[in-house]
């Protein structure tokens, strides 16, 4: 029986083995040998599994008394690995996957559970054998190494990248169920490079050149047109991300960011740029990332991701166990500046309260925010809106579809609505 509803309680799932204790239950009773270990653990997880993820710990796994204080531990490793007790991951379809936004923690997405998204696969290109052509209306065309691109003084920031296709199927109502699934098209990194600005001074730039068109080395060869006064100022060419060299999926050995922008302008496994005097007009400009309105007309080179914001704790597909304290967390980003104001309503827009904001706050990144709550027991329906420092504050999803209509695909930020019923089960919902 469930004490506030009075209604009859669903028989609580069996909780799932944890693996150290499934690894008690198949201890040998002689002391193992490491194949009678590899084998009885086995029939859990599948060989490969408990090699990669088990290897450094075997040494419990023989303790019975699952006091970590009684055995030597793991031995020192050249690259770490996770704690095999931990299952965040990514939610993968071939060409994109998605950051499990509500397993995170603070700002920084980790690279490996950094969001994906790839026309056509992810390339693997030898770094002493990548190039990058810088030609067109500049001075002197030129071709560098990444070696040599290091050697230019460098700079890094925290920025978010997002897929302005973020949330996209939600256009068409409330169709997605987790925050991952929704909103996990966006992450942060530390992002480390040389300025976009610093290497086209190299090439000299000629009167004529106002666009410049970006060009990958994978098999997609995804182009973009950008003009040169919105990005000559912040665009990176970045080399690494988080402190070590970009991950094969974020674009290694190079890609081009542009801070605030929507991620398709940040062209990954960059290896040629153009200088041009109009857009290209490819077929990332044209056909594809184009908006299409109501009156039949279509909002092309969109460019920045508007005032957005999430709440990831709690959220779709979590459920509530206990009435009573909740910290309510969630991420807001612009990309038009810094966040300036996260306000949450638990009771679908009537009420706001203003989130906590927690340091850094910084321009054009995930910003996490965090609101103190005491969930009663009630029906309550969450929402959180960005403001930006431009004063723009995130629409609701009716003044979203008010000037948009719904024939887009893109660029949708409207203010999500998650409900939390009775027992406690969060719900994503359009109000
Ligand atoms: N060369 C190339 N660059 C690319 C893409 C691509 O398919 N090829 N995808 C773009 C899109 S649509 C997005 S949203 C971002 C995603 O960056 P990420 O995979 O590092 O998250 O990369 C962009 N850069
Ligand atoms: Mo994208």
């Amino acid at each position: 029986m469930d004490k506030k509803t009075g209604k009859p309680t669903p028989a609580e799932p069996e909780p799932e083995v944890s693996i150290y204790e499934s690894l008690i239950a198949t201890r040998p009773k002689e002391p193992p040998t490491r194949r009678a270990f590899l084998t009885g653990a086995t029939s859990l997880f599948g060989a490969a599994a408990v090699h990669v993820l088990l290897a450094p710990f075997l040494g419990h796994a023989a303790n019975a008394s699952g006091d970590p204080t009684r055995v030597p531990g793991a031995l020192a490793t050249e690259y770490g690995r996770r704690s095999p007790f931990e299952r965040a991951k990514r939610l993968t379809k071939p060409q994109r996957s998605r950051t499990p936004l509500q397993d995170l923690h603070g700002i920084v997405t980790p690279s490996a559970l950094h969001f994906e998204r790839h026309h056509n696969g992810v390339p693997l290109i030898d770094p002493a054998k990548h190039r990058l052509l810088v030609h067109g209306l500049v001075e002197r065309p030129l071709l560098f190494t990444i070696a040599e691109l290091k050697r230019f003084p460098s700079t890094s920031r925290l920025l978010f990248v997002e897929c302005s296709g973020n949330s996209g199927k939600e256009w068409k109502g409330p169709k997605g169920k987790t925050a991952q699934e929704i909103h996990g098209l966006t992450s942060t990194s530390e992002w480390a490079g040389v300025r976009l600005s610093t290497v086209l001074a190299e090439a000299g730039l000629t009167p004529g050149a106002t666009w410049m068109l970006a060009e990958g080395s994978d098999a997609a060869a995804m182009t973009r047109s950008l003009p040169l006064d919105r990005v000559l100022d912040e665009a990176l060419l970045c080399y690494a991300q988080n402190g070590e060299p970009l991950r094969p999926e974020q674009g290694y050995p190079l890609r081009l960011l542009v801070p605030g922008f929507e991620g398709n302008t940040c062209i990954k496994w960059l290896r040629r740029l153009k200088l041009v005097s109009s857009p290209v007009m490819t077929r990332e400009e044209t056909s594809k990332y184009t908006d299409l309105m109501t009156d039949g007309t279509a909002r092309q080179f969109t460019f920045d991701m508007e005032a957005k914001s999430v709440i990831t704790v709690p959220s779709g597909g979590q459920r509530l166990k206990k009435t009573g304290y909740v910290e309510i967390r969630g991420l807001a980003w612009s990309g038009r500046g810094r966040v300036e104001k996260v306000e949450v309503s638990v009771d679908g827009g009537k009420n706001w309260r203003t989130a906590r904001l927690q340091a850094p706050i910084l321009p054009k990144c995930h910003t996490r925010f965090c609101l103190d709550w005491r969930w009663d027991g009630g029906e309550a329906v969450l929402q959180s809106r960005c403001i930006d420092e431009t004063g723009y504050r995130q629409p609701t999803r009716k003044e979203l579809v008010e000037i948009r209509g719904t024939n887009s695909y893109y660029h949708y930020n409207a203010i999500q609505s998650w409900q939390i019923d009775e027992e406690g089960n969060v719900r994503n919902v359009q109000v």
